[in-house]
């Protein structure tokens, strides 16, 4: 392939001319047509990926005034539209056949209005083509995605967070692909539209969670594909807990917002939102897709969250997105413990304290979904692993939620199916502000996964099921809540969660034991004493213990039954319903005897 295909032609310099021809990838080729065609550039930049090319990325993104440097060298900030600063799950479809809580669009009538949409979107602009790797290069988790966008800051988020990979394209491999545009933002006409044998297509939208394709857009992809051939593609952090006996590698799922990155501070750092998880001779090995961090940064303070404190005030590239700007030039988050600044700039525009919206509604400093993206990298406690073509091996897995009402704040699964059933697949936890719509409503949200399944859900959970028996010893499985309120107080400060991972480190080596309930196993009053003590110095009551752990019987029930009632419904089978049929058995037995 020396010659450069008509539909290219004027569109490449030199220099992007002999990036993509020296790679000889028809497969590609095919892809940037169908994306040329369909969008018309002006021209087209390849992005290798070396440090000038990631540098030239970021001050275009600065020229558009996609982004504005800060006073901390290497800072930036981006805002996306006041409209579009979560994941739109109204405005996401998949496409094809319906699938039981899954958005979906016939085909031909999804593909014919996004690209009707798109049709000339980046007329005058510059096309960006990344080329990565998700998963780490040379690893059997590596998946390679190819990005289009008219949009240098996504591009440049997507060299922070993901694998440059120019050199894996060689050849005709295959990849995933994403074609993106800002289109004129109008977010009336955005559309994030998923075909899981094809293209995925986002217009109208700058949010990263909906344009940033290897992110969650790619999730719907992996998460199909892993279910056909067997892994699990999971909504999870790993993270190294040190224990007597080394190191224990985790996976931890939690909703959006709801204390996963704060858990995968609390070791060693592999991954703080994704997971590629396979079985791979008995044992299950994990690798973080990603190689940077979106979070969360509202309520992100010195005391609570030191790791990522030092992170955002060190020198270094960071984006900042829907932060308050102050005229000094630095970001302000609310729940950073700093005053309030008096105005600034914010994503409604001009900011000042006590700004309202249209329904006299009070305008915050910062938005609650604000973020900043950041190289994993520039965490000081990053495992050494996280790059390691081998992945690490998992001991346990952590599945999360917001519950005020109900949740004991740990309980360890009987066996790998009562975990996977009656902890993962039935997780319910409170909306929280990365999702647009209605703030705490309780929502079934089956593995953290509820906005990224696209498989039907009782053969997902079947897959699950299969993946822990083909394991020579499946890891031990835990259901956690940071959030259990007694009234409306919290029965646990946000350290507690570090008892809580001691406590699953002692399960593991046999040294804490545990109390059989109808739910599952939970800890001993006198192993809690000793790890309140010997992880944060703190008293332990016989009072706190029976407000956190005393079981709210009724509140259990009644979840198993909504469960029962909902995967009743859909297609599941009969061993998963009978999984959940027993629990509530076992809580019913259980009243009866008290
Ligand atoms: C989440 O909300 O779970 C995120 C950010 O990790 S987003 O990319 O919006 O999904
Ligand atoms: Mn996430």
């Amino acid at each position: 392939m020396e010659v450069l295909p008509s539909f290219l032609k004027g569109k490449l310099s030199p220099i992007m001319e002999t990036r993509l021809l020296k790679l000889r990838n028809v497969k590609l080729l095919h892809f940037l047509e169908e994306a040329v065609d369909l969008c018309e550039p002006e021209s087209v930049y390849i992005v290798e990926g070396t440090e000038e090319d990631i540098s030239e990325i970021r001050n275009r993104a600065l020229l558009t005034k996609e982004e504005t440097e800060l006073n901390v060298k290497g800072h930036t900030i981006h805002f996306d539209h006041a409209l579009d600063q979560a994941r739109a799950r109204e405005d996401t479809f998949i496409l094809g056949d319906r699938i039981p809580f899954v958005n979906t669009k016939p085909r031909k009538e999804g593909l014919e209005e996004v690209k009707s949409i798109l049709k000339g979107a980046m007329k005058g602009r510059v096309m960006y083509v990344g080329l990565y790797s998700l998963g780490p290069v040379g690893s059997p988790a590596q998946i390679l995605a190819v990005q289009i966008t008219d949009s240098p800051y996504v591009i440049h988020s997507e060299n922070i967070l993901y694998r440059n990979a120019y050199r894996e394209f060689e050849g005709d491999k295959d990849f995933l692909k994403f074609i993106h545009s800002k289109g004129s933002q109008d977010v009336k006409k955005r559309r994030i539209v998923i075909d899981l044998d094809g293209v995925v297509y986002s217009v109208n939208t700058t949010y990263a969670g909906n344009s940033v394709g290897l992110k969650k857009l790619a999730l719907r992809l992996t998460l199909n594909r892993a279910v056909r051939e067997g892994w699990l593609s999971e909504h999870m952090a790993i993270v190294g807990l040190e224990g007597s006996n080394g190191v224990h590698y985790v996976t931890a799922a939690f909703p959006s917002g709801s204390g996963k990155t704060s858990t995968s501070m609390m070791g060693r750092l592999i991954s703080d939102d994704l997971a590629f998880i396979m079985g791979i001779d008995g044992d299950v090995r994990a690798w973080n897709p990603e190689a940077g961090v979106f979070g969360i940064i509202q309520g992100i303070n010195s005391k609570d969250d030191p790791i990522v404190w030092k992170v955002l005030h060190t020198p270094g590239e960071v984006i900042f997105s829907n932060v308050l700007m102050t005229p000094e030039r630095s970001a302000y988050w609310d729940g950073s413990g700093l005053p309030e600044p008096e105005k600034g700039i914010n994503f409604s525009g001009e900011w000042w304290k006590g700004k309202k919206d249209d329904q006299g509604k009070p305008v915050p400093p910062s938005h609650p979904n604000a973020r900043f993206t950041v190289s994993l990298k520039s965490f000081d406690n990053l495992d050494p692993n996280y790059d390691n073509p081998n992945g690490v091996k998992i001991d346990a897995v952590i599945f999360g939620v917001r519950d005020y009402k109900t949740l004991v704040p740990i309980a360890e699964a009987f066996d790998w199916e009562h975990g996977v059933v009656t902890m993962g697949a039935s997780m319910e936890s409170a909306r929280t502000s990365a999702v647009i719509g209605k703030q705490d409503e309780m929502e079934f949200n089956p593995m953290a996964l509820l906005d990224f399944i696209s498989v039907p859900l009782g053969k997902y959970v079947q897959n699950y099921i299969n993946f822990g028996k083909r394991l020579r010893n499946p890891p031990k499985i835990f259901g956690v809540n940071y959030f259990l309120k007694d009234g409306d107080k919290y029965v646990n400060s946000k350290e507690d969660k570090r008892v809580w991972l001691r406590w699953v480190v002692e399960r593991l080596e046999g040294r804490s034991k545990a109390l059989e309930t109808p739910i599952g196993k939970i800890p001993l009053y006198e192993d809690l004493r000793r790890l309140f003590g010997e992880a944060l110095g703190k008293e332990y009551s016989e009072k706190d213990y029976e407000a956190q752990f005393s079981l709210r019987l009724r509140g259990y029930k009644e979840k198993y039954e909504r469960i029962l009632d909902i995967y009743s419904k859909i297609d599941t089978p009969k061993d998963i319903l009978h999984i959940i049929e027993r629990q509530i058995q076992r809580i019913e037995e259980y009243r009866k005897s008290m």
